[in-house]
């Protein structure tokens, strides 16, 4: 089998986002353009001559494709080993699992997360580092630094393989293992949650439940975890079979992407608890009957009651919270006398306090919660910390929250999404933002007096590395807030984000709508950033 060297151009748009390189499928599909991104990760790395490289993606359209070409530029680059998904598939929490138990060098996982998929939809790829998680943003700016002076890339002619079975091939000198990653992960699950009691749970007549795996990468796990493994009824997981476009749905655990399940659980004869996870298995949503439960709520609970389930009774280290997440965390570590980390959006910047052991449990308000056990935010971990919880209690979603907002007080908190916006404006909008800030300190808007307002920059506390321009913030004197952010992940025109949030103590005024318990900050973020004027829209795209 031969290595062939072969000459290319730099593309200049490789620069990764939130979470690694996100493009529609057909810039994926341009010649050179995966190889280009992937020989940049490989020349940005030193030391994995021989070393293990696990791989995997979210199974969307061009999965298969890209997962052949990747596997001939490992070989031909010269790593030892590459210990692949079954059928190119691995949610993202899997392959996290899979780098730290085979202490890998690194994983490459295929995905666009939450993006739509299929020939018309989204593609991407990140690339992880040796802990399990994403390539911190050193990382992700050598390579694309040297995507942008790349000028050949190196590929072995080989004939595909065929990844559908478990089982192992040589190619050239790279051994190639098709790996079941439902195996370890189930594994890990069942060394932190006490398995027996969900078990009776999940098989009691007296409690329902629902999972809608949106056709996305956990239908697997969670077949084999909940039905086969817990005994929840044949049917629990709704649309469990992965497919290439995710049955042509938005395959974002939200009210809006998620309807189905919003539906059967506001319905009649609702079950009890009801779940759903993201394209590559990352993000969760949690819903009581007629209930749901915000991210932002869903850590400060897990927070609150960590102590019930095995793997975290222990006690937790510390917790950490993307910024633009709610402050009710922050209430809760503050009564346990245990440390609350603030970081910029995305999970790599959890990454450090992880590995210090300063943060147990993480969380982002974007449906994303994980902990220490892995390296990336975990769709089914946080449903079966949940499922813990619930058992041990014996309450109902709903009751377990109103007592959390009872002892804890309520963040009432959305984000509203203005998605597809022309780029150019809202970039003005962000920079105009960023001008004005310094200004809008001690000015009155209605009842409410900005306290500070800046651009958020993050100064990691292990290694010191400085991430600025964040977002933007405004902080009122009653601890309300508004933040403004462009998304790290869309593909399309520019999606502007605001995040709304206020905090209630008075328990008779926790059953308000959240919409009209925020609306004067709804209209307060209109009036500061004029996004009415600016993006053209009328209103947000997705309200979460
Ligand atoms: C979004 C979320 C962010 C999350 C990221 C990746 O990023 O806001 O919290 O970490 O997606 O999640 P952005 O830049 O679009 O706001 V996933 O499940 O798409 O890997
Ligand atoms: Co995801």
């Amino acid at each position: 089998m031969n290595i062939r060297t072969i000459s290319t151009k730099p593309f200049t748009d490789q620069k990764p986002g939130t979470s690694g390189l996100r493009k529609a499928v057909t810039v994926f599909q341009e010649p050179h353009y995966l190889e280009n991104f992937v020989q940049s990760i490989f020349d940005s790395l030193e030391g994995y001559e021989g070393k293990t490289l696990v791989l995997g993606g979210d199974g969307r359209y061009y999965n298969r494709q890209a997962i052949q070409i990747i596997l001939k530029m490992a070989a031909a680059n010269g790593f030892g080993r590459v210990l692949v998904g079954r059928g190119g598939i691995m949610s993202t929490p899997a392959a996290s699992c899979v780098i730290r138990k085979n202490q890998a060098f690194g994983g490459i996982i295929l995905s666009a997360s939450h993006n739509p998929g299929g020939p018309e939809g989204d593609f991407g790829i990140k690339y992880n580092v040796t802990n399990g998680g994403p390539a911190p943003e050193k990382v992700t700016e050598a390579i694309y630094a040297r995507s942008q002076v790349i000028d050949a890339y190196k590929i072995l002619e080989a004939p595909d393989l065929d990844l559908d079975d478990l089982g192992k091939f040589q190619l050239g000198s790279l051994a190639v293992e098709v790996i079941d990653s439902v195996e370890p992960y189930m594994q890990l699950m069942e060394s932190l949650f006490d398995f027996d009691r969900i078990g009776e749970l999940l098989s009691s007549a007296k409690f329902g439940m629902c999972m809608d795996s949106l056709h996305a990468v956990t239908g697997p796990y969670a077949h084999a975890i909940l039905e086969q493994r817990l005994g929840a009824p044949a049917g629990t997981v709704l649309n469990g079979l992965p497919l290439e476009d995710f049955g042509g749905g938005h395959p974002d655990p939200n009210l809006v992407y998620a309807h189905d399940l919003v539906e059967i659980l506001y319905g009649e004869k609702a079950p009890d608890f009801g779940a759903a996870s993201d394209g590559d298995g990352d993000r969760n949503m949690i819903l009581g009957r007629k209930f749901f439960v915000t991210p932002s709520d869903s850590l400060a609970v897990l927070t609150a009651n960590a102590h019930l389930v095995p793997g975290y009774r222990q006690g937790l280290a510390g917790v950490a919270r993307s910024m633009p997440t709610s402050g009710a965390v922050d209430r809760v570590a503050a009564k346990a006398g245990i440390d609350c980390y603030e970081t910029p959006t995305g999970w790599k910047f959890f990454g450090n306090l992880l590995d210090a052991g300063k943060a147990t449990l993480c969380g982002e308000e974007s449906f994303g919660t994980g902990s220490n056990h892995v390296r990336e935010k975990d769709g089914l971990w946080a449903i079966l910390f949940w499922l813990n919880i619930l058992a041990v209690r014996g309450e109902s979603v709903e009751q377990i929250l109103q007592s959390h907002w009872q002892s804890y007080g309520r963040n009432f908190y959305s984000r509203h999404d203005y998605e597809e916006v022309d780029a150019a404006p809202a970039k003005e909008l962000m920079e105009r933002l960023r001008k004005e800030a310094p200004d809008l300190k001690g000015k009155q808007f209605g009842n409410y007096q900005v306290e500070y307002s800046d651009d958020f920059s993050y100064t990691d506390p292990i290694d010191g590395s400085v991430s600025q321009k964040q977002g933007l913030r405004v902080g009122f004197s009653d601890g309300s807030r508004i933040v403004f952010r462009l998304s790290g992940t869309g593909t399309k025109g520019a999606t502007l984000r605001v995040y709304l949030e206020s905090y209630e103590s008075d328990a008779s005024k926790h059953n308000q709508d959240t919409q009209a318990a925020l609306a004067p900050l709804i209209a307060i973020a209109d009036e500061i950033a004029q996004i009415r004027t600016s993006t053209g829209r009328e209103k947000p795209t997705v309200i979460t």
